[in-house]
């Protein structure tokens, strides 16, 4: 038994279908905690690094346009980001999450239940989760800063930068 942490997405045909309290529910008999949740308006450069591994796929494009909500519009083309830690995470969000599938997915997990292919072939599969250490490690520094996350669960180190833009309240 190990600590994990990983990162899970409400995708935007999750957020269309206003599924955000359903999912966090049924993550909830997990136990886990979460660390870092935030609203994210994907740009095409996030959404390619995060599927990276999938880019030579024929649907990769689609991929692309379906993480982006670009389908769905305003005000449904963002997802929600979350990094949760707890025991065997990784295994045990995925077996709620359920299979990539949706319609092989168990009917009683969060794919099997919301999830739906559509005429497209695109599998809008409602939450996006985090497959092994090594690929959470590697989504969770693409979608948080280390400052977004209540604990140090990577190594960080300080640097300076001068000259840098920042927006910040008026
Ligand atoms: P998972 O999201 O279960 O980790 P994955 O990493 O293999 O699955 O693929 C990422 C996403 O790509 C998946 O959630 C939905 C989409 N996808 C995978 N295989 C697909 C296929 N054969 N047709 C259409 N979309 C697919
Ligand atoms: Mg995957």
């Amino acid at each position: 038994m190990a600590v994990e942490q990983l990162l899970i997405l409400i995708k935007p045909d999750g957020i269309k279908k206003s599924l955000t309290g359903n999912i966090l529910t049924k993550l909830s008999e997990a136990r886990m905690v979460i660390i870092g949740a935030k609203a994210v308006k994907v740009s095409k450069e996030l959404a390619e690094a995060h599927y990276y591994q999938l880019k030579d796929k024929l649907f990769f494009g689609e991929l692309v346009d379906y993480i982006q909500g670009k389908i769905y519009g305003e005000p449904y083309d963002r997802v929600l980001a979350f990094v949760y830690q707890g025991e065997d995470a990784i295994l045990r969000m995925r077996k709620i999450a359920g299979a990539t599938n949706p319609e092989e997915a168990d009917p009683v997990s969060i794919r099997g239940a919301y999830g739906r292919i559509t005429t497209k072939g695109v599998y809008e599969n409602v939450v996006h989760c985090s497959s092994d250490q090594l690929e959470a490690a590697r989504e969770i520094k693409l979608w948080f800063k280390p400052e977004d996350i209540v604990k140090e669960i990577y190594p960080t180190k300080k640097i300076t930068v001068e000259k840098e833009a920042k927006t910040i309240w008026t």
